[in-house]
């Protein structure tokens, strides 16, 4: 069927309130100037989804939600240059404008053109091009990728390699970017180190396999769902905390196996607490604590402030800092050459029209990543 040029009706989740998500035929609409339509092919589910779907991380509803997505440009809008028809691409949460003071920035990759701090749910031009049952439907992080098609601004879409694996790579456009990418890029993780992460899930699994591969000596993981441990071990966790059956908070535990606290911690989970406990797990002279966990908007973290001079770094990450556009089809390119193993981070794969069962798969602890395919 030729689509080009026309609107499109097909399957997308649609989450219309809080908590509330279902199954729907939407309009989508051809690409405008500078954007891309993509007919999806696999996307997975990431805490932060459930984080816009629960409200944790506000967007305007109703939305589409879904951001770490893999799939195959079907048709571009005017002046589009950098993909065409047929390529095989990854949606990006994060986009890469190469223009705005991030992009410029050799460190820099959170581009000023990101749409999740805040979320206008709309597209570069202030529109959607969703539509259902009569009603406009917002975009979540300018992706939306729980739908057989999406429109993203060509700044959200990179080209990769050709050979790509669809029913996998899609984990690179967050999980393995995200998660990976703190321990080797962000943190930089060295030979021989200890590391403290907490939450197992798919973003923690990621770090443990960075950490691991940059040569942690001792891998130190805390999550309060012990069914992520045998999964997290052989990925490389050495030891194991749950901080619910702890007499005492869990930092001080971490400071007492490893005598001086850990080099790098790193929480992945959103929670102030958890952040907290990974900061006061850090070496008082030159531990890094990498936040990479979302909480909501309103929360502050409260830090013991005499034990801020010592030498410690507290860092943030967003998508491993990595430039997007630049990095990401490196990553895939790297995973085609066995250089990573993605492979054991994906441990379900359901249809896309089984969304919900997937989520409760999620919801029940069983899954790090659980890949929706269409
Ligand atoms: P996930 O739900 O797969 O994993 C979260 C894990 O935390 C689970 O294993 C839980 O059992 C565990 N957990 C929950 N509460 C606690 C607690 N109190 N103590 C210990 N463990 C706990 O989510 P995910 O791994 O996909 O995402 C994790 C966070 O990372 C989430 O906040 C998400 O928004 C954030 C994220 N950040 C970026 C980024 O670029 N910074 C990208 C993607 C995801
Ligand atoms: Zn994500």
């Amino acid at each position: 069927m030729d689509t080009l040029g026309k609107t499109i009706t097909c399957l997308a989740a649609i989450a219309w309130k809080k908590n509330s998500l279902s199954l729907e035929k939407v309009e989508v609409e051809p690409p405008k100037a500078g954007e891309v339509r993509i007919k999806m092919t696999s996307t997975g589910i990431c805490g932060s989804d459930d984080h816009t779907i629960k409200g944790i991380i506000s967007v305007k509803y109703p939305f589409i939600p879904g951001h770490e997505g893999a799939g195959i440009v079907e048709s571009i809008g005017e002046g589009v240059s950098s993909v065409k028809p047929g390529d095989k691409v990854l949606t990006l949460a994060v986009p890469q404008c190469r223009e705005c003071s991030a992009c410029l920035h050799p460190k820099g990759n959170f581009c000023e053109k990101q749409d999740l701090l805040p979320s206008s749910g709309l597209m570069l031009d202030g529109t959607s091009r969703f539509t259902c049952k009569g009603e406009k439907i917002y975009h979540s992080f300018r992706t939306s990728t729980f739908t057989e098609y999406t429109v993203v601004p060509e700044i959200s879409v990179v080209k990769i390699d050709a050979a790509a694996p669809m029913d996998k790579i899609c984990i690179i456009s967050c999980e393995v970017a995200t998660g990976y990418g703190a321990a080797v890029h962000s943190a930089q993780v060295t030979p021989g180190s200890t590391c403290v992460v907490f939450g197992l899930g798919g973003i923690g699994s990621a770090v443990v396999m960075g950490c691991k591969d940059s040569g942690a000596s001792r891998i130190i993981g805390v999550d309060i769902n012990e069914e992520k441990f045998p999964r997290a071990k052989a990925l490389g966790v050495t030891d194991f905390l749950n901080p619910s059956n702890l007499k005492k908070p869990v930092q001080e535990v971490v400071n007492e196996m490893t005598g001086t606290g850990v080099d790098f911690a790193f929480e992945a989970i959103g929670l102030t607490e958890t952040m907290v406990a990974a900061w006061d797990s850090c070496n008082l002279s030159h531990g890094v604590c990498t936040i990479i966990g979302v909480s909501a908007p309103d929360l502050k973290l409260s830090l013991s402030a005499v034990e801020v001079f010592t030498g410690r770094t507290l860092k943030g990450t967003c998508l491993g800092d990595y430039k997007t556009r630049d990095c990401f089809p490196q990553l895939v390119t790297a995973y085609l050459q066995n250089k990573i193993n993605i492979d054991p981070l994906i441990t379900h794969q359901l249809p896309f029209d089984q969304l919900h069962k997937a989520f409760e798969v999620y919801h029940a602890g069983k899954t790090i990543r659980c890949v929706l395919l269409f």
